[in-house]
């Protein structure tokens, strides 16, 4: 029986409980959890600086048990792409990026997560890293 593929893109900084409830939502839709990984350089397109690499921020999502495969996401316009390149069933991303990926349900299911309120890498960052 085909596996029912679940993707979702993101930063994944300081990775943080929230990511975590984002990632195990993700993963209880399906049967094996792509995460597309902001590349340093797409980072900057995105307008973010990651306190960690890309590199560090791969291991540690790789070694979450709710993630199955961690592919680099370089661009905004690779999704659809990767949609079809990995058969993927559904498209998740936390509601703050709401409405921002319909165009995707013409390829797969599109839902969004509630965001797990009070955590961010940047609270992190601004009250611990600095
Ligand atoms: N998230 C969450 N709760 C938080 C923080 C983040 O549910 N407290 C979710 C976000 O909604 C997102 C995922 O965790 O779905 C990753 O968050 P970020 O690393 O901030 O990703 P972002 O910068 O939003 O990049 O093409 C999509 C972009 O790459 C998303």
């Amino acid at each position: 029986m085909k596996k029912k593929i679940i993707i979702t893109y993101g930063t994944f900084d300081v990775l943080h409980y929230g990511h975590v409830n984002l990632l195990k939502r993700a993963k209880a839709l399906g049967d094996y959890l792509i995460v597309g990984l902001s590349t340093d350089e797409f980072n900057e397109q995105k307008g973010k600086k990651s306190y960690y690499s890309y590199c560090h921020r791969s291991e540690i999502l790789q070694s979450i048990k709710y993630v199955d495969k961690v592919i680099p996401e370089e661009c905004w316009e690779q999704k659809v792409l990767d949609l079809k390149n990995y058969d993927v069933d559904v498209f998740v991303m936390g509601n703050d990026w709401e409405g921002k990926f319909d165009f995707l349900s013409d390829n797969c299911k599109v839902i969004y997560l509630p965001r797990t309120e009070g955590i961010s890498s940047t609270l992190i960052r601004q009250s611990v890293l600095t």
